[in-house]
C-alpha cells in the first residue's frame, strides 16, 4: 500500500509507482499474459519512466520488475525479451504508426531500442534493482543482467537465454558483462546450452544477489531500496559510475567525469573562476591551496 501511481503518464505495458515513504518508484512489466515480453510501446514506456525516476531527487532507488501472474495460467515473469509475434524484418514493429506520433513522426521501422534502455539503466545515477518473480528470459535475462542488483524468487525465478534459438544475439552487455558476473565459461554456457536456472544457482554462479521466498520478494526489494536511500546520494552515485568505468570505456570515463566536475563547480575555486570572467576580470585564486 506504500506504492502510488504516477499519475502524469498513461502507460498501457507497464505500471509506474513512487513511494515517498520508501524513496523508491516501482516499475512493473504488465504483459503477464506473455510472460512479460517487450513490444516497442513497452520499451517507450520503459524509458520514459527511467528518465522521469532519474529525475526525481528524492528517489534513490529504481525497482523493476515484471507483474503477475498470468491470467491464463498463474505464471510469473519478470521479462521474456522481444515479443516476437510482433518481430519484423528489421527488428521489433509498432502496432501502428499512431504509436510514436503525429504526422512528423519518424517512419515505423522495426526497433531494437531495449539496447537504449540498456544504457539508461547504466548512466541512471542510483541503483537499479531486478525483482525477479518468475521467467527472466532472452532480452529479459540481459535486463537482469544489466542492473545493479538482482533479487529473485526461491519458487518461480528462472533464468534462460534463448537468444540464438531465435536467431538474436545480445553481444553487448547480455553476454559481455555477463561473463564479467559468472567467468567465460559460465557465460558461454548459458548462450551456447541455453540451459533453465533457478534462483539459487543463480545466486551461486554470481548474476543474481539474493534468492527469496516468493512472498517476501518485493518486501526484501523495498527493504534494500530504503537501506540504499538511507546512504549519501552522492557517494552511491559515484561508486556505480566507478563500478562502470572500466566496462563502459571512454563513455565510462565521460560519464564519471561530468560528475567530478559537477563536484568542481560546487567549490569556491570554480565559482571565482565563473565570477572573475562574468566580471570582466582575472581570477583570483590566491585562497586555494594546491591540496595534496
Ligand atoms: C519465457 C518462456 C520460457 C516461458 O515458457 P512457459 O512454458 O512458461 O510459457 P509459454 O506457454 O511458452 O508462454 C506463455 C505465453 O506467453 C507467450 C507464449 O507465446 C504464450 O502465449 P499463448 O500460447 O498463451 O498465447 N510468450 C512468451 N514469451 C514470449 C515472447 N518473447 N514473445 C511473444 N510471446 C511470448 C517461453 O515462453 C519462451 O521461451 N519465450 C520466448 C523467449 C524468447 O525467445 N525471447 C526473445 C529473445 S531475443 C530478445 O529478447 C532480444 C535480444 O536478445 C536483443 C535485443 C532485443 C530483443
Amino acid at each position: 500500500d506504500r506504492w502510488e501511481p504516477v499519475e502524469r503518464f498513461d502507460f498501457t505495458d507497464i505500471t509506474y509507482h513512487r513511494s515517498t515513504e520508501t524513496g523508491a518508484v516501482r516499475i512493473g512489466f504488465d504483459r503477464p499474459e506473455k510472460r512479460n515480453a517487450f513490444r516497442p510501446e513497452t520499451v517507450d514506456e520503459l524509458s520514459e519512466a527511467l528518465d522521469h525516476a532519474k529525475r526525481l531527487t528524492d528517489v534513490g532507488c529504481v525497482l523493476i520488475t515484471g507483474n503477475g501472474p498470468s491470467p491464463k495460467d498463474d505464471g510469473w515473469a519478470f521479462c521474456s525479451g522481444g515479443d516476437q509475434s510482433i518481430r519484423g524484418e528489421s527488428g521489433y514493429e509498432y502496432d501502428d504508426d499512431a504509436a510514436i506520433g503525429d504526422s512528423d513522426a519518424p517512419e515505423n521501422v522495426g526497433r531494437l531500442h531495449i539496447l537504449e534502455v540498456q544504457r539508461q539503466i547504466r548512466h541512471i545515477p542510483k541503483p537499479v534493482v531486478a525483482v525477479v518473480p518468475g521467467w527472466a528470459v532472452g532480452g529479459g535475462h540481459s535486463l537482469h543482467v544489466v542492473c545493479d542488483l538482482t533479487i529473485a524468487s526461491e519458487e518461480h525465478a528462472k533464468f534462460l537465454q534463448t537468444d540464438p534459438d531465435v536467431g538474436s544475439f545480445d553481444g553487448g552487455f547480455g553476454s559481455a558483462y555477463l561473463a564479467r558476473q559468472v567467468g567465460q565459461k559460465k557465460a558461454r554456457e548459458v548462450f551456447f546450452l541455453g540451459k533453465t536456472y533457478d534462483a539459487e544457482e543463480a545466486a551461486e554462479m554470481g548474476m543474481v544477489n539474493e534468492a527469496v521466498p516468493h512472498e517476501e520478494l518485493e518486501a526484501t526489494a523495498i527493504e534494500w531500496a530504503e537501506r540504499m536511500n538511507e546512504k549519501s546520494p552522492t557517494a552511491m552515485r559515484m561508486l556505480k559510475y566507478a563500478f562502470n568505468l572500466d566496462s563502459d570505456g571512454m563513455v565510462g570515463q565521460q560519464v564519471f567525469a561530468g560528475e567530478a566536475t559537477r563536484l568542481a563547480y560546487m567549490t569556491d575555486e570554480a565559482q571565482e573562476g565563473r565570477d572573475a570572467f562574468n566580471e570582466g576580470r582575472e581570477p583570483d585564486f590566491d585562497d586555494t591551496p594546491w591540496h595534496y
